[in-house]
């Protein structure tokens, strides 16, 4: 016998449990696009706790739709093992690029990523961060469900704490921008992003990637945004290759610091 009053009690048990579980992290990741579920893939991989806010029902950010909604998005040679790590089929073309599906890429990341213990909360929009002073550090985020904020309700966020937060947020790169302009004192500048010029972007995207100051680090096009680079259009492989580079770094960081 299905009752209803026990659908909606397994739902709000087990959804608060979680929640209850996920007030305290090792790492937010902000944005499950291709470049912050890779990062999140990575760090779940060597044991960290890890939880992923996106502000979106659904995953892959800017991936789903491809190259101006044509179904193939392009690859270059150095993303391969990353591809391969994730099990997303591609094709080598004659350019030497690699193309694969959109529709793939994004399943492949997400399902690998949940697969190796990510956490990620659909419809969750981060607003703000929690900080401290002596030393100078983020150390969380807070956070309201996406249709309050849409809504434009004053509803105070949640907090969640961890010990390091990911702007994986794309082009806009949100949550540097809240650091740059409510925290002052952390002298955060950022850049804005430059117009196309992709083989440079997917080279500078990669290189600047990390820490912007202390439990604050930036991956995928936000990099981009903070740091002034050129921005390179539906090829992939450096958004892959800046999430593990991320991946790489607060491994170490946190790793050291225990
Ligand atoms: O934009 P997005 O795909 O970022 P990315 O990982 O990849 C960029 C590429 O898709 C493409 C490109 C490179 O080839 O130019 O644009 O850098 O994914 C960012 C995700 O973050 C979510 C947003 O909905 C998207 O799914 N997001 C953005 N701001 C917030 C957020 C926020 N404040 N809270 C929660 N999610």
């Amino acid at each position: 016998m299905i009752k209803e009053s026990h659908i909606s009690k397994v739902i709000i048990r087990y959804a608060l449990k979680d929640l209850d579980e996920l007030s305290e992290v090792d790492v937010v990741i902000v944005g499950a696009g291709p470049s912050g579920l890779t990062a999140s893939y990575y760090l779940a991989k060597e044991g960290f706790k890890v939880l992923v806010f996106e502000r979106r029902f659904s995953f892959g950010g800017g991936t789903g739709p491809g190259g101006n909604l044509l179904p193939r998005i392009v690859f270059q040679e150095e993303a391969r093992p990353i591809l391969d790590d994730f099990g997303i089929k591609y094709v080598k073309t004659e350019y030497g690029l690699y193309v694969a599906d959109p529709a793939e890429a994004v399943a492949k990341l997400s399902s690998r990523a949940i697969d190796a213990g990510v956490r990620i909360l659909l419809g969750a929009h981060v607003e703000d961060l929690v900080y401290r002073t002596n030393p100078l550090r983020i150390t969380g985020v807070m956070w309201v469900w996406t249709p309050i904020h849409e809504g434009g309700f004053h509803v105070d966020p949640l907090y969640t704490e961890s010990r390091a937060v990911v702007d994986a947020t794309g082009h806009g790169a949100e949550i540097v921008n809240i650091a740059a302009r409510k925290i002052p004192e952390l002298k955060i500048e950022v850049k804005g992003e430059k117009s196309g010029y992709a083989e440079l972007a997917e080279k500078l995207v990669v290189e600047y990637t990390g820490k912007v100051i202390p439990g604050l680090y930036v991956t995928g096009m936000a990099v981009g945004n903070v740091y002034g680079l050129p921005r390179m259009g539906p090829i992939f492989g450096g958004m892959l290759l800046s999430g593990r580079k991320v991946a790489e770094i607060i491994t170490r960081d946190l790793k050291q610091s225990y």
